[in-house]
């Protein structure tokens, strides 16, 4: 797969969905033009505000991205699905219904044709923004928390679908880690076997979303956007097919404070068991747990987390759009 021209870019498609001749993919025109110019955009995901963030907060988090990367001077692409339509760089208007829809879908990328085709609205995970950011020409994305390997995977088989994604579409991800709910050794290892580079911002530790250091050593750490556009540019030019990831720690001083973590993962945990809760809506119903948990002391560093991702990600934009110009 390739970037797709400025003639192509807004109109994404030959075959179009179920014979409708609708366009497979919309990529808003401001998106279009800004890839075409070579100017720096970032991709933002809507599962975040569609499953991972209570109401009303999960709008102004989602528009406050938006914002945030604007005044960077980078053009922001929040992905998702309206009206089965999957949609790079949605419209205010349309960010604001999928914030406040009930019961809509969690997109991944194998969920993408069945809501394309019924029409449905979804928030797209990590893994379905990837292949569309990609699939728009968006070199850089930004998270919070990337899925990766539940604990009890071995018998569960409950691994996210981020993974194997990610080890075959060539962006670039900022996150803050995977999110702590998950089994981070074993999600590490999955990452080398799939041949992604893990790459830390200014550290070695790998980060532990709403802590700053997991306790597991990564490799490599990069010390500016430059450095990390060099790394990208590099994964290009040896055409590796595998997302670069940047792992960017929440500031020591805004994490959750690392000794409560383990009773606040431990109770989360047993709940989800104790409910019987699997699959796809685990990752909801984990964070939302914690939430409650904390007092809403997590949605805090969640929200922290996440603006600090958007900014570095507008950064490494901003130094690859650099490179290219
Ligand atoms: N990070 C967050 N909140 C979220 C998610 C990540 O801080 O809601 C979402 C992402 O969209 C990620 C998904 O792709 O959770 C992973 O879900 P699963 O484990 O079912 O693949
Ligand atoms: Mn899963």
């Amino acid at each position: 797969m390739t970037g797709l021209s400025a003639s192509t870019a807004s109109t994404v498609s030959t075959a179009g969905i179920a014979g409708t001749g609708a366009p497979a993919i919309r990529i808003s025109e401001e998106v279009a033009r800004a890839v075409a110019d070579g100017r720096p955009v970032v991709a933002l995901e809507s599962t975040i505000f569609t499953h991972g963030l209570p109401r009303p907060r999960n709008l102004a988090v989602a528009l406050e991205a938006e914002q945030q990367l604007r005044e960077a001077g980078v053009v922001p692409a929040t992905i998702g699905v309206h009206a089965g339509v999957p949609t790079v760089g949605l419209s205010t208007e349309q960010i604001t219904e999928l914030a406040a829809t009930d019961g809509l879908d969690k997109v991944s990328l194998r969920d993408l044709p069945v809501v394309a085709a019924l029409g449905r609205h979804g928030g797209t995970t990590v893994a379905a923004t990837a292949f569309l950011a990609h699939r728009a020409g968006v070199r850089v994305f930004s998270t919070g928390g990337l899925g990766g390997v539940h604990f009890g995977a071995s018998e569960s088989f409950d691994e996210s679908a981020d993974m194997t994604t990610l080890a075959a579409t060539p962006v670039t991800v900022i996150s803050a880690g995977v999110k702590s709910i998950l089994d981070i050794r074993a999600t590490l290892e999955r990452f080398e076997t799939l041949n992604i580079p893990v790459i830390g911002y200014r550290t070695t530790k790998y980060p532990g979303f709403y802590v700053t250091d997991s306790g597991h050593e990564i490799n490599f750490a990069v010390q500016s956007p430059e450095e990390a556009a060099r790394v990208i540019d590099a994964r290009d030019r040896l055409d590796l097919p595998q997302a670069v990831l940047i792992a960017n720690p929440v500031d020591p001083a805004k994490q959750l404070p690392p000794q409560e973590l383990d009773g606040i993962l431990a109770r989360a945990r047993a709940e989800a068991e104790r409910r019987g809760i699997t699959g796809n809506a685990s990752t909801p119903f984990l964070l939302d747990h914690i939430q409650r948990d904390t007092g809403g002391r997590s949605l805090e560093v969640n929200v922290e987390v996440y603006r600090g991702n958007v900014r570095l990600g507008g950064e490494i934009a901003t130094a690859l759009a650099a490179r290219a110009g």
